[in-house]
């Protein structure tokens, strides 16, 4: 049986994403809907890049655009300095991809490029962060809203579940789709240590840069599956925090 999984914000926690595999068992016939965000966070941020980039090569595979590897790429092709992505937990990365041999810094390269900005599967919506324009994603006045939005997922947390969509004040973006699976905002701000639903929204990012688990959902059947909390796996570092 075909599985379809999103996959939550992995920042450079690759020993958690391959527990999480191994504990789900996956198999060659399932999809991967990666939510973004795959660097920046724990030291292996490079590495979990080059382990994407072969695991494609065997399994079905959809890649988003998050805000960090968009920070990454933007160094790796200018190598100008970013103090943004410093303060966001750029510098480790910047010091591996710094140690990295050129051939396989330029398939980075390519991995950065064919990032999507979203993807729509199913009349479903997969975004890394969010959308503004009330006529979805596709419209974006700036496309770069798509991975660093957090509006979608205050709206949907703020709208009252028992609102009909009928409701004149219903929010029209959670309208345009049957469901939308987004990353970028843990979960954990709001207390919850699994992936959340707000009104159709799901939230997949369980703060695995800091100090929570890395999940993915069945978007199917709704299992959720999660790994150890990250910090586990890396004693000796600190992540974001
Ligand atoms: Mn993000």
């Amino acid at each position: 049986m075909m599985k379809t999984f999103a996959v939550g914000d992995i920042h450079g926690g690759l020993k958690a994403l391959k527990q999480l595999f191994e504990s789900a068992k996956i198999t060659t016939k399932d999809q991967f809907i990666f939510l973004g965000d795959y660097v920046d966070g724990w030291s292996d941020s490079v590495k979990t890049v080059s382990f994407l980039i072969e695991f494609q090569k065997t399994h079905r595979c959809v890649f988003l655009r998050g805000n960090h590897d968009e920070l990454a790429y933007d160094w790796l092709r200018t190598k100008q300095d970013n103090e943004l992505w410093f303060a966001h937990g750029g510098k480790l990365t910047q010091e591996k991809y710094l140690e990295l041999d050129e051939k396989t810094t330029d398939e980075h390269l390519l991995f950065y490029k064919n990032l999507k900005n979203y993807h729509i599967q199913n009349n479903k919506l997969f975004v890394h962060a969010g959308f503004t324009n009330l006529h979805g994603p596709q419209h974006e006045y700036a496309p770069y809203m798509v991975y660093w939005d957090r509006t979608l997922w205050e709206t949907a947390l703020a709208t009252n579940p028992k609102m009909s969509e009928n409701d004149v004040r219903f929010p029209k973006r959670l309208k345009l789709f049957d469901e939308i699976y987004i990353g970028h905002t843990p979960t954990t701000r709001i207390g919850e240590n699994k992936p959340t639903k707000a009104i159709n929204v799901w939230n997949v990012d369980t703060g695995a840069a800091f100090k929570g688990q890395l999940s993915m959902i069945d978007i199917d059947s709704k299992e959720i599956f999660q790994s150890e909390p990250v910090y586990h796996f890396y004693p000796n570092e600190n992540g974001r925090n």
